[in-house]
């Protein structure tokens, strides 16, 4: 039945790893080959981007930019309507490939597809309302403007996590601005990239325009590290780990490149007396333990006002028990494996490291005895101050915390490196409101009764802090592919200066 799937996607036995207006034969970088994290076997094999590979990745984009930035908007947003189409049909197919290759289960895998779709839509509409803005002018018969045109050539480099959607939502919206792509996916999830490059292809082929969407696989940084030194490229966007994010984010720097950055979080939901608690327990299961706890919004830290904590915590190790960990396309099934041996080395670590530092571990903590990378949830009770909390371990580890005042917990949630996303549980409006307001969450997302994870793509997604700053997806994201013209056109027949400078000879 897997194999079907694969077939279904354009995936052979052995697969070019470099696309670059048309499929590199023989990438000459090296092989290496994808496993499938629930059974441990190989899916396939990929051929890795050389230097020279690289660089004719590179000369693709730049050819596909001259053309592109030069259709309308609309056109492009047109073809971005298609590709949206292409994706459709292929949901369920694309949806089992991220469950076989990055182990999410099955309905995560294809609400990632759904994620690329929504992302699709959503840029079309862009497509026509990439607005700039007029501006008053204080000088007689001149009008200001700004406008908006295509950047370049843009780098994508993506997670494992999510494969597929997150390079959606750059591309997507990359394309309607008028930029070309260069995509660099995670060597963990090779060929989701490969088949949604085909996929593409189908689409860019009906309309001979074949250097806009490239891609470049590596088994390593390399890829990444040109992209982020390579001035061909005016922009890198960039998911993954703030370890990761620094070194692209000084690189790009040091030439003065743009970096548009979604790096870690270590997320955190503050349970409020007041909170529907049936709702904030299916919640803040979904967003702990859904994705195996893999996700960048994942929940990390949950605190728990001290009048709710016993009992709401002896029913979240219940819910926490009572979730099937197993096979990820199995039906019931809430949680598939960890990436690889190291993400469960990396969970078994932290966990030593929790208890020597007094945390106990209530449920969970073990490795299933079986072929791939399974573990069990896990909550552990962590008294205040504990310093492993404040680590992002990319595992289904929460960490349980009580506390007494808003304030305090506040400033307590806010204490974290990171920031992307966070979370209130309450039914008292002036408590939300102090969570949302200027003193309340520093994260780049912050709900009341809904978890952390799971954001819709009309939002800007993206976070504060060593989460990098950047924004992507919906709302006026689309602003940072594109780069920014302030004009002025003098209509009148004479020249003031602007703050009233006068600067004339007395004989013209
Ligand atoms: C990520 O984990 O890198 O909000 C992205 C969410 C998803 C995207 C997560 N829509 O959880």
């Amino acid at each position: 039945m897997f194999r079907d799937v694969l077939q279904r996607l354009g995936i052979q036995e052995v697969n070019s790893g470099v696309y670059a207006g048309n499929w590199v034969k023989q990438p000459s970088g090296g092989e290496f080959e994808s496993f499938n994290p629930a059974t441990g076997k190989p899916l396939a094999r990929v051929l890795t981007a050389s230097r020279a590979d690289y660089d004719q990745a590179v000369e693709s984009c730049q050819r596909g930019f001259e053309t592109w930035r030069t259709l309308p908007p609309p056109q492009r947003g047109e073809i971005i309507r298609q590709l949206g189409l292409a994706i459709r049909q292929k949901k369920k197919d694309l949806g089992m490939l991220v469950t076989l290759e990055v182990g999410k289960v099955l309905s995560e895998g294809e609400g990632e597809v759904q994620e690329m779709i929504d992302i699709c839509d959503f840029a079309t509409g862009l497509s026509r309302q990439l607005y700039g803005r007029t501006i008053a002018s204080e000088r007689p018969l001149h009008r200001m403007f700004e406008q908006w045109h295509p950047l370049g050539p843009v780098g994508v480099v993506t997670a494992f996590n999510f494969p597929v959607a997150v390079w959606a939502w750059n591309a997507a919206i990359a394309a309607v601005c008028g930029d070309s792509l260069l995509w660099k996916p995670s060597p963990q999830a090779p060929l989701t990239a490969i088949a949604t490059q085909h996929i593409v292809n189908q689409v860019m082929a009906d309309h001979s325009m074949p250097g806009i969407f490239n891609l470049c696989i590596s088994h390593d940084a390399s890829v990444g590290r040109w992209l982020a030194q390579d001035r061909r490229m005016p922009l890198v966007s960039a998911t993954g780990s703030c370890e990761m994010g620094r070194d692209v984010g000084q690189k790009v720097a040091a030439r003065l490149g743009r970096s548009l950055l979604e790096l870690g979080g270590n997320n955190g939901v503050i349970l409020a007396p007041t909170a529907n608690l049936d709702l904030a327990l299916r919640a803040i299961l979904f967003a702990a333990a859904g994705t195996a706890g893999q996700r960048c919004t994942t929940l990390r830290r949950l605190f728990i006002h001290e009048s709710l904590a016993d009992t709401f915590i002896q029913q979240l190790v219940q819910a926490y028990q009572s979730s099937q960990v197993g096979d990820p396309w199995e039906d019931g099934v809430l949680m598939g494996p960890l990436i690889h041996e190291t993400a469960v080395q990396e969970m078994l670590q932290a966990l030593e490291l929790a208890r020597e530092q007094g945390g106990e571990v209530l449920c969970g903590g073990t490795r299933l005895e079986r072929a791939g990378y399974f573990v069990t949830p896990t909550i552990v009770r962590a008294p205040g101050g504990m310093p492993i909390v404040q680590t992002e371990t990319f595992a289904p580890i929460l960490y349980v915390m009580t506390y007494q005042s808003l304030d305090q917990v506040i400033r307590e949630h806010n204490s974290a490196d990171q920031g992307l996303s966070s979370a209130i549980f309450t039914n008292d409006l002036l408590e939300a409101e102090r969570f949302l307001s200027a003193t309340g969450s520093d994260c780049g997302i912050a709900n009341v009764n809904i978890g952390t994870s799971g954001a819709e793509i009309g939002g800007a997604f993206g976070g504060e802090k060593e989460t990098g700053g950047g924004r992507e997806a919906g709302s006026d994201a689309w602003k940072a592919y594109m780069r920014r013209q302030t004009c002025t056109v003098n209509g009148g027949g004479e020249l003031p200066l602007a703050q009233g400078v006068e600067f004339s000879l007395p004989q013209i």
